[in-house]
C-alpha cells in the first residue's frame, strides 16, 4: 500500500523527465518554457534568431542600389520595407516629411514604422535608419567621393536585423508592445568636402522629424534600442558614451544579455566614442532613454571601421555571425521584459 503511493509519483516524474530531456535543444534559447514545472520559475522563451534571414534582407535593401533620399531607388526599398513589415504581421505607419538638408536640397523623406500590439501600454521601441549616404566622402579620390554608397553595413545592417526580428515577433509574441523604427535621412549629414555656411544638425533628419512629430501623440515607451553598422564582419560594440550617460542601465542590461549567450568578444564593456546618431534625437526630443549599438573600431581612423562612407561599405563585408551576435541579443532582451 505504502509503496504503491510513492512508486506512482516517482514513475510519472521519470516519465516528465524523460520528456523534458527528449525535447530539449542545445542552446538556451531554445528551451521552450511553455510548461514549466509546479514549484519552479518561468524563464521566458526566447526565439532564436536567423542570421541567413537578416543577411537575405540586408542584400535586397543593397539589390535597390543606394537608398539615396529623392532617387527611385529609394522610393523602391521603401515600398519594401512596409511590404515586409506588414506581410510580418505589423501595424504599419508611416511619415512623409519634406526635410531640409545641409545644402538646402529638400529630401523628400519617409519615416517607417511597424507596431506589435500597438495598444500595450509597456513597450520597447528598436529603430534604425534606413537611407544611404549620398557620398563616399572618406574616400580618398575627388571623384569617387562624389558617388553615393551602397551602405550594406551603414544603414542595411540594421534594418535587416530589425526585419528579422518583426518576422520573429510574428511567431511569438513578447510581453510587452514593441515598435520598430525605420528612420529616413540619416546619413545626409554635411560631407567634408562642403565649403558653404554651417549649418547644425544635418545628421538624423528623420528621427529629429518624428522627435517633434511622433507617429502616435504622446507617444513614449521604456527605452529604446538603436542599431547602426551591426553586420560588419569583426565588429565590435563599445559602450557608446551618451547612451552609457543617459541610459545607463539598458547599456548594463543589454551588455550582460550579450555576454550571457556567448557574445563578449562582439561587445566589449568598455566605453566607445561619443557619437551624434538618431539615439540623440529620440532621447532629447522625447526623452525616451536610447541605446546605440554601433561599431566602434578603434584601430581605425574614423573609429567607425575602414569601410565607412567609402565604397567598401557593400555586401563583401557583411559577416552573419555579427548580425546573429545583435540580433539575438536584441531578442534576448526584448523577450525578458516583462
Ligand atoms: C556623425 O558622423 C556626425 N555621426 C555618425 C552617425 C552615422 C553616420 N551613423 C552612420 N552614419
Ligand atoms: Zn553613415
Amino acid at each position: 500500500m505504502k509503496h504503491t503511493c510513492t512508486l506512482i509519483p516517482a514513475l510519472l516524474l521519470l516519465m516528465a523527465a524523460t520528456l523534458a530531456c527528449g525535447s530539449k535543444s542545445g542552446t538556451a534559447s531554445e528551451a521552450t518554457g511553455n510548461s514549466p514545472e509546479a514549484g519552479t520559475q518561468r524563464v521566458a522563451s526566447v526565439p532564436r534568431f536567423n542570421a541567413d534571414s537578416a543577411y537575405l534582407y540586408v542584400k535586397q535593401q543593397t539589390d535597390f542600389g543606394p537608398r539615396v533620399p529623392n532617387s527611385p531607388a529609394h522610393k523602391a526599398c521603401g515600398d519594401y520595407l512596409i511590404g515586409q513589415l506588414r506581410r510580418f504581421g505589423a501595424t504599419v505607419y508611416t511619415q512623409e516629411a519634406d526635410l531640409v538638408a545641409y545644402d538646402n536640397t529638400i529630401l523628400k523623406a519617409r519615416n517607417i514604422i511597424g507596431a506589435y500590439a500597438p495598444d500595450k501600454k509597456k513597450r520597447v521601441l528598436l529603430c534604425a535608419h534606413w537611407d544611404s549616404r549620398p557620398y563616399a566622402d572618406q574616400e580618398k579620390s575627388k571623384k569617387a567621393q562624389r558617388q553615393p554608397i551602397s551602405g550594406a553595413n551603414d544603414g542595411a545592417s540594421g534594418v535587416g536585423v530589425l526585419l528579422e526580428v518583426a518576422r520573429q515577433l510574428q511567431q511569438q509574441e513578447p510581453t510587452i508592445g514593441i515598435d520598430i523604427i525605420f528612420f529616413d535621412a540619416e546619413d545626409y549629414g554635411t560631407p567634408t568636402f562642403h565649403r558653404g555656411d554651417y549649418k547644425p544638425d544635418t545628421w538624423c533628419l528623420g528621427s529629429q522629424y518624428w522627435g517633434r512629430v511622433p507617429h502616435v501623440q504622446n507617444y513614449n515607451a521604456r527605452y529604446g534600442i538603436l542599431l547602426d553598422m551591426v553586420g560588419g564582419r569583426g565588429g565590435t560594440f563599445y559602450q557608446e558614451m551618451f547612451s552609457k550617460r543617459t541610459a545607463g542601465r539598458q547599456v548594463e542590461k543589454i551588455w550582460d544579455a550579450a555576454h550571457r549567450l556567448g557574445y563578449g568578444a562582439f561587445f566589449p564593456k568598455d566605453t566607445g566614442t561619443e557619437v551624434t546618431d538618431d539615439h540623440v534625437y529620440v532621447y532629447n526630443l522625447r526623452q525616451i532613454p536610447c541605446v546605440d549599438i554601433i561599431n566602434y573600431s578603434p584601430a581605425s581612423g574614423s573609429g567607425f571601421g575602414d569601410f565607412w562612407h567609402t565604397h567598401g561599405d557593400n555586401m563583401d563585408i557583411i559577416d552573419r555571425a555579427t548580425l546573429q551576435a545583435v540580433g539575438q541579443t536584441v531578442l534576448e532582451v526584448i523577450y525578458n521584459e516583462k
